[in-house]
Parts: C-alpha cells; structure tokens; sequence
C-alpha cells in the first residue's frame, strides 16, 4: 500500500495546472429555444482532472433525455442515441458539431433568458446539478461558426 500511495503522490505531481484528481466541473451550460413538445440540445464544457463518461442526465423539465453523438457523414452528421459520453482529463466540448444531451418533448417553451435544471450523471463522478441558460437559436449558430 505504501508503494501506491507514492506513486501517487508522484503522478499528481506531475501534473502540474491540471484540475484535481477526480474533480470535474461543468460550464457555459445552453439549450435553444424551442416551442413546447419539441426536442433540444444542451451544450457544454466539462473540465475533469481524470477519464470519466457522462452515462445519463436528468431533466424534469421534459418527457425524455439522451446522449447524443453526431456521426459524420457526407454533406453532413447524423444524430445518434449513445450509451456515454466519454469525458477524457482536460476539457470535453459537447457541441453542435459533436456529442449533445437530447431534451424530448419540452414541457414548457424553452424562451431566451430562462434557465431549465439538469442533473448530469458520470460513471464515476458523483451527479453533478446545472442550470441550463436558454438562448436564442442565432447564438446556437455562432457556436457552430466558431468550431474548428
Ligand atoms: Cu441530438
């Protein structure tokens, strides 16, 4: 055990700026504006100090949610339902040109300015509550525009 508890020790230091071990912090969560009965995407930042997967999300706030993966293809992507999504040490983006959590069957009409709760759950981070900033669709599209 001793010997364990070195290495560590060794590798955390060796990692010098990275977040923690184990942590892992969600920003700049958006969804768009969609009327009532349709389906949304949420986008994100997810910084972890280690490998982990988001493997569901929570939202009272419609009928359904999912993971979604974007899959190439020509001309274009398609959308996929996917059991996790793999969140590596660094920084994830979940974004309109990738991975995504689906919202299906919006209760109420996401408007500009309101905020909608979710709860994303790891593999191995404990859940983690987020309020969701609803914005308007052209600022959906200048987060595509600035993909690389
Ligand atoms: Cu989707």
């Amino acid at each position: 055990m001793a010997t364990t508890a070195v290495l560590v020790v060794a590798l955390t230091a060796a990692c010098g700026g990275a977040p923690p071990a184990g942590s892992v912090t969600i920003t700049g969560p958006v969804v768009g504006e969609v009327p009532r009965g349709a389906d949304a995407a949420v986008y994100f930042e997810v910084e972890s100090g280690g490998s982990d997967a988001i493997v569901g999300a929570v939202a009272p706030g419609a009928a359904g949610v999912s993971l979604h993966e974007l899959r190439p293809v020509d001309g274009g992507g398609i959308m996929l339902p996917s059991d996790r999504i793999t969140v590596d040490r660094g920084i994830t983006r979940l974004s309109p040109m990738g991975s995504h959590i689906m919202l299906s069957d919006v209760r109420e009409p996401l408007v500009a300015g309101d905020r909608i709760a979710l709860t994303i759950e790891f593999d191995r981070h404990t859940p983690i509550e987020i309020d969701v900033t609803v914005v308007p669709l052209h600022e959906l599209a200048e987060l595509i525009e600035r993909e690389p």
